[in-house]
């Protein structure tokens, strides 16, 4: 008898690990740990997620034929991790292999293919998770042939590859990508559709109680849970986001809101990434939607290129890079993450406001992540460790492997331009034009060096001076240095000054 172990972001039908076992003979595992609900501070509605989609999952697994050990979260024998589990299972059933899919954290795929097999005496079998359009090995050698990894680039092979938005050799619309029709700022004249309401059951409720019980401490709040916790709310998410939300979500991408915290996002990360959903069926529903006339290209590519592109992109990229590129800081930064980071308690109020959704849903949208609470980080120089932590802790949606290359390379910049051409660093105007924080912040973002001048003005400048060595000469930023060099001593003095008085006070932001 073999036993396979199903991981909480495995949760697929079509998982790699059914094809080589026998429904009849073999053993499924699946078990809540100590281990995986605390190896990070995760935000409570992430560990009630993963244990709630986990036992619907075994619960479909059991009616479907299959014998599974499923292993509830114990408080009497806390501590457990899954090997302890899989130890204990050999011992009752003496299963003469181990079979798996690859997990999606270097951390746990380490400590499986370094000591499980000694530890466990039986053969451990690992095998490739196919739920990806691009396979570790497949991007290794896209990234072998190019000196520089561009998405973009990345991207097109993927388009070819997949055959989405695709006409013969040539991309619909004879463009490979439509960005610039989609930076609009909101104001109003389309109406956001109020997000889906999910029927919580009794799994859904015993959960969510053992984790106000056993992980109080943890940040957020359960009080909002409402993520898809099976398959089939899965694809009624997936569908209510193609009818409702898709059609503006191209212009809106990029758009913030005060009083919506989720605009025309899909809020599908959470069931991609812990497989009730697959990347696939998700990119071919926007595409049909765009055959149907339901959609506009701009939408269709722009969100098809998010999944496609950008998850498959940093997968790729961590995988190549690990376990080195957890440890990168290029621009040296040092500075301590401030505690309002876990509290939502500053006046700054984007941060205000993106912190307080942040632990309301354990959900921001992109834009929120990387131009307020990514960009403050970046410009105060916060160490990319201590700010890694924080987004792999409050997002439903974190897991290493798509979390890490987002906050270290994408907002730190800390692996020094390997996945962007440029740190997106940008001053208080370009939250303004995106948004309507400003309009109810105590901060004025008009001014940069004034007592209630807005913090993100004179950090801006501060980070420009500070860094001229590393990026005065990338021709992208080569306008920006043009203007800071032009500007009077005495204001880049003063800008200087405030910026400095600023980070020895950011507690007090
Ligand atoms: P939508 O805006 O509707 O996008 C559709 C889908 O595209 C998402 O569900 C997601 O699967 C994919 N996607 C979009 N952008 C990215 C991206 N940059 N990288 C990978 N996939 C992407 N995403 C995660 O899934 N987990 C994370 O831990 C995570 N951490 C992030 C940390 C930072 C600092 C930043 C800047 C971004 C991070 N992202 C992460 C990417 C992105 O912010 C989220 O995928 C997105 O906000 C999820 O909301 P949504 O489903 O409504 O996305
Ligand atoms: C995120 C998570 C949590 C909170 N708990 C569990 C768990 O108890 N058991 C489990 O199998 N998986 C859990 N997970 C998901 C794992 O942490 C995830 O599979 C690994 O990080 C690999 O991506
Ligand atoms: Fe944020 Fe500055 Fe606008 Fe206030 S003024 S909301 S701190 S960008």
């Amino acid at each position: 008898m073999k036993m396979a172990l199903i991981l909480g972001d495995q949760l697929s039908h079509s998982l790699s690990v059914f094809d080589a076992l026998d429904k009849q003979a073999d053993l499924l595992v699946m078990a809540e740990v100590d281990a995986e609900a605390t190896y990070t501070w995760h935000h409570k509605q992430k560990i009630a997620l993963i244990f709630s989609a986990m036992r619907h999952f075994a619960q479909e697994l059991r009616q479907a034929g299959w014998q599974v050990h499923y292993h509830e979260y114990d408080a009497q024998h806390a501590q457990l991790s899954l090997l302890d589990v899989l130890q204990a299972v050999c011992e009752q059933y003496h299963p003469d292999s181990l079979a798996m899919t690859e997990c999606g954290e270097y951390r746990l795929h380490y400590q499986m293919t370094v000591s499980w097999q000694s530890a466990l005496n039986i053969p451990v079998v690992i095998l490739q998770d196919d739920r990806f359009f691009c396979s570790k090995t497949q991007f290794a050698t896209w990234a072998d042939e190019r000196k520089q990894l561009r998405m973009e680039y990345f991207y097109r092979e993927m388009r070819k590859h997949s055959g989405l938005l695709m006409q013969g050799p040539e991309p619909v619309g004879h463009r490979w990508n439509f960005d610039a029709d989609n930076r609009e700022a909101y104001r109003g004249d389309v109406p956001v559709p109020k997000p889906l309401r999910f029927l919580r059951d009794d799994t859904d409720v015993a959960v969510c109680a053992l984790v106000q019980q056993h992980f109080a401490d943890h940040p957020g709040t359960l009080a909002h849970f409402n993520w898809p916790t099976t398959r089939s709310q899965a694809l009624t998410a997936l569908s209510h986001f193609i009818e409702h939300r898709l059609p503006h979500f191209g212009r809106f991408q990029d758009a913030m809101q005060q009083h919506d915290d989720f605009m025309f996002h899909s809020l599908l990360s959470t069931s991609l990434n812990c497989g009730l959903l697959l990347p696939r069926e998700v990119c071919d529903a926007a595409e049909q939607a765009w055959h149907q006339g339901l959609a506009p290209l701009n939408a269709v590519e722009g969100f098809i290129r998010q999944i496609l592109g950008w998850r498959e992109y940093v997968r790729g990229l961590y995988w190549l890079k690990m376990p080195d590129y957890a440890d990168m800081n290029t621009l040296g930064n040092t500075r301590d993450l401030p505690a309002w980071y876990w509290t939502g308690e500053t006046r700054m109020n984007c941060m205000r406001a993106c912190l307080r959704n942040t632990l309301d849903h354990a959900y921001a949208h992109h834009i929120q992540r990387l131009m307020v609470t990514g960009n403050f980080a970046l410009l105060t120089g916060i160490e990319p460790r201590q700010i890694c932590d924080w987004y792999l802790a409050v997002y439903a949606d974190a897991y290493d492997w798509v979390e890490l290359p987002n906050t270290l390379g994408m907002v730190m910049h800390a692996d020094g331009g390997l996945l962007a051409s440029k740190p997106y660093a940008a001053s208080g105007s370009y939250i303004h034009r995106m948004s309507d924080y400003c309009q109810h912040c105590p901060y004025n973002v008009k001014t940069a060096t004034e007592h209630d001048s807005c913090p993100f003005n004179s950090l801006y400048w501060h980070f420009i001076g500070r860094h001229a060595t590393q990026f005065a000469g990338n021709p992208r930023m080569s306008m920006i240095y043009r203007s800071y060099q032009r500007m009077p001593a005495e204001k880049r003095l003063a800008l200087v000054q405030k910026a400095e008085s600023l980070l020895e006070t950011i507690d007090a932001l």
